[in-house]
């Protein structure tokens, strides 16, 4: 049986203290809880209350310096945790502390490094985020991070969770660079892990005040930059010579007397077929095994492309007709949406893996993602 320790990051969470302990007590594998606490109300002096009474060992470290915020409490969590199993959860029960026995049933089956709690996968939930907004933005973002890091982050659906069991065995801890939030994905876009998941339903918070803010979401930004967004750039630079070749073709045709039309058509052709070539042969290249075979990529590739040209200027022609939005707005709008679907388009259904990657399952060692620059 595998004993863990629950590493709890909290911020002014007082009321949820007494009951997340009682609860966490209730589960046999649990050897201990290690608060770490950044508050600026008497969070710590609850956690001490509450500790003197509990039927596990409850631990405070509290923060004087709240260096790397929730993320950078988390690592020194691990650093202190008397256990090489950890658990990380957030402490205003939106995470059901009964869901660790899952967690941990899952890692004895020896097969996985890291087991997330996911409110996406299969009967999980993510009811508890508060309002549509909070739910479009967290789905997007997970969409877009996934498409970024499609391999690493490849079984996992929910990168953004709080709430996952880590072996610290099977980290290097000395490459994260935690700001904020999103922990899991610094711990996942850094190392080539095998992941397993658990549904879970994410609750209300119980009490208090939520802590996300847009300032979160700047920092998450800050996240991707120190990740160097993946492949996304690559992508981008790939996309971008591709519009000036498109120029220079049209160019060249009308230079010869070809109509301007048949001229934008062979060119927005040729550099659909050559974008695609470059990025099966760059970008995507370490995916090319486990996805399916030349032909169909190219041909997922090149109807997408197709289909995205040919309904892009109809929405356009709504945005300016209907909305009143100038003409190079909606350009601009419009391609930036078009850039991002076709980023997640290929990213995660053109190269899908047929089966799990074989590296994923195999070492955390192996760096296959565009990441290795982002150790120095
Ligand atoms: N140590 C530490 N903990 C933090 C910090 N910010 C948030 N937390 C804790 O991290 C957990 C998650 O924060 P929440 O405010 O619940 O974030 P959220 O779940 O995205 O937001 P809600 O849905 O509104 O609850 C909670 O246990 C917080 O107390 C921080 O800067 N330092
Ligand atoms: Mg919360």
């Amino acid at each position: 049986m595998v004993s863990i320790s629950v590493i709890v990051p909290t911020f002014n969470e007082g009321p949820n203290v007494a009951p997340l302990v009682a609860r966490l007590a209730a589960i046999e594998s649990v050897a201990e809880v290690v608060f770490v606490d950044d508050s600026t109300d008497d969070t710590p002096g609850e956690i001490e209350r509450v500790a003197a009474t509990a039927t596990v060992p409850v631990r405070l470290l509290h923060r004087e310096i709240p260096t790397g915020g929730l993320g950078g409490a988390v690592l020194q969590g691990f650093d202190v945790a008397t256990s090489d199993v950890c658990v990380v959860m957030d402490g205003d029960l939106q995470h059901p502390p009964e869901v660790i026995a899952q967690l941990v049933a899952r890692f004895e089956q020896g097969d996985a490094d890291i087991v997330v709690a996911s409110r996406y996968a299969g009967e999980g939930s993510a009811a508890g985020l508060a309002g549509f907004t909070r739910l479009a933005v967290s789905r997007g973002s997970t969409l877009l991070t996934k498409a970024m890091f499609p391999r690493r982050l490849y079984g996992c659906s929910d990168p953004m969770t709080g709430f996952f069991l880590v072996d610290l065995n099977r980290i290097d801890r000395s490459v994260l660079r935690p700001q904020g939030f999103k922990i899991l994905l610094e711990i996942l876009a850094r190392h080539t892990l095998r992941i397993a998941e658990v549904s879970f339903d994410f609750a209300g918070r119980n009490a208090g005040e939520s802590k996300a803010s847009v300032r979160q979401g700047i920092r998450f930004l800050r996240q991707l930059s120190s990740l160097r967004f993946g492949k996304m750039p690559a992508f981008a630079l790939v996309g971008g010579i591709g519009a000036v070749v498109n120029v220079l073709i049209v160019w060249a045709l009308t230079a010869v007397d070809i109509g301007y039309i048949w001229a934008a058509i062979v060119a927005a052709e040729a550099t659909i077929i050559g974008n695609f070539l470059i990025l099966d042969r760059y970008v995507f290249a370490e995916m090319k095994a486990d996805a399916s075979p030349f032909w169909r990529r190219f041909g997922q590739s090149f109807v997408f492309n197709n289909v995205e040209a040919a309904v892009r200027i109809p929405v356009m022609a709504v945005l300016v007709e209907s909305w009143h939005i100038s003409a190079a707005v909606a350009t601009a709008a419009t391609l930036a949406v078009a850039f991002v679907v076709r980023f997640v388009f290929h990213s995660l259904v053109v190269y899908r893996p047929r089966a799990a990657p074989a590296t994923a399952a195999a070492s955390t060692t192996a760096q296959s993602e565009p990441i290795r620059s982002a150790r120095a």
